[in-house]
């Protein structure tokens, strides 16, 4: 069984690589259910990652992310590059209300050779939607396409996680955000590498453009200290500037500036050594990702529910330490572990 789940994985990762798509999206699937013939496919595939250009788009909700998506798939396509979508989203970009009507556009979309979508529903994901994410997008770069790029959900953490696997973060905002301003002070714009206005066409968009770039400048409100009259920290000539673009998804405006300054990014980030850092960092998070993985299989395998519950209960009742209680259980896995292995360990 073992043998021919080695094969099936194996066979699937060839076959993708060589373009098939059926045998992608059934990689795709085996992946996203933690399946064993998934897990090996992406070991075979691992060697051919490394080249896509990975691009975030993140942002509140309903700002326009699925819209915008759509647009930059079909600039990419214009110039002849092939994309690839993974829309983390309850809902497909490409399946209705997102659209804008705009059914001719994503019938080319669907029918074009160079683009593969693939929209993950946000639950049902063993080991969570961002562990899924990452796998599909090693997955889609493994097997060829140059540009991916990858919605997320919600708001809060998956907001933050994108940035572990993208080199390029797009934050897109919508005008009349508000209180938003001082969860993008808190930490999103930091990890954004472009700032988008989304919805342009509205009278309000302007303002909106001109908050964020007090907030990006430390103006009065911003994070260089209360009243701005700290220093400002010298300005670093090879720095990226974050750029705040405006656009309007609805009416086709500002999405060539957007990818004009997604491409300016990946070329700042090679010429400044940045690729080769995120690579890093990224080298880092899969490898923390997988000994989780791999910790928590040894967990279920060795540890029997009952001794989970007894060690909670004995924590709840106050009759031992928490810190107490998971050394021992520690103890106990590495000791079960020993014995399997016939104390070979
Ligand atoms: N006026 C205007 N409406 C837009 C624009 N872009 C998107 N919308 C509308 O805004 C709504 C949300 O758009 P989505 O693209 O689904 O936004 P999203 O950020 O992907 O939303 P979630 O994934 O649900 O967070 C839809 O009704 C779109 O038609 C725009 O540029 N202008
Ligand atoms: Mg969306």
């Amino acid at each position: 069984m073992n043998q021919r789940r080695n094969l099936d994985g194996a066979r699937l990762a060839q076959e993708a690589r060589q373009g098939n798509r059926r045998a992608l999206a059934r990689l795709l699937s085996l992946v996203e259910n933690g399946a064993p013939a998934g897990l090996i496919a992406l070991s075979e595939l691992f060697p051919y990652t490394g080249q896509a250009h990975i691009i975030g788009i993140t942002g509140s909700p309903g700002a326009g992310k699925s819209s915008l998506l759509n647009r930059l798939a079909h600039a990419f396509r214009q110039s002849g590059t092939r994309v690839a979508i993974v829309a983390v989203d309850p809902t497909s970009p490409f399946s209705g209300g997102a659209l804008l009507g705009d059914r001719l556009r994503m019938r080319t979309l669907i029918n074009d050779d160079g683009i593969f979508i693939r929209s993950m529903a946000s639950r049902g994901h063993p080991g969570g939607i961002a562990r899924a994410t990452h796998d599909a997008v090693m997955l889609l770069d493994a097997v060829g396409y140059p540009v991916i790029l990858v919605e997320t959900v919600g708001a809060g953490q998956a907001q933050v996680d994108v940035a572990r696997v993208a080199h390029t973060v797009v934050l897109v905002e919508a005008p009349g955000m508000g209180d938003d301003i001082q969860a993008l002070k808190a930490g999103l714009m930091e990890i954004a590498d472009i700032i988008v206005v989304n919805k342009a066409d509205r009278p309000d968009a302007r303002q909106t453009m001109r908050m964020l770039q007090s907030v990006r400048h430390g103006g009065p409100s911003g994070h260089h200290g209360p009243g701005g009259d700290a220093p400002a920290p010298p300005a670093d000539a090879d720095a990226w500037e974050v750029p705040i673009l405006l656009t309007s998804a609805l009416e086709e405006r500002g999405i060539a500036e957007l990818q004009a300054a997604i491409l300016a990014h990946r070329q700042y980030l090679s010429a400044s050594g940045q690729w080769a850092a995120r690579l890093a960092q990224h080298a880092r998070a899969e490898v923390e990702l997988w000994l989780r993985r791999h910790f928590e299989a040894l967990q279920t395998a060795h540890l029997p529910p009952e001794r989970w519950e007894s060690a909670v209960d004995a924590v709840a009742a106050r009759q031992a330490a928490p810190a107490a209680v998971a050394q021992n259980l520690l103890e106990e896995l590495l000791a079960s572990i020993c014995h399997r292995r016939r104390g070979e360990c």
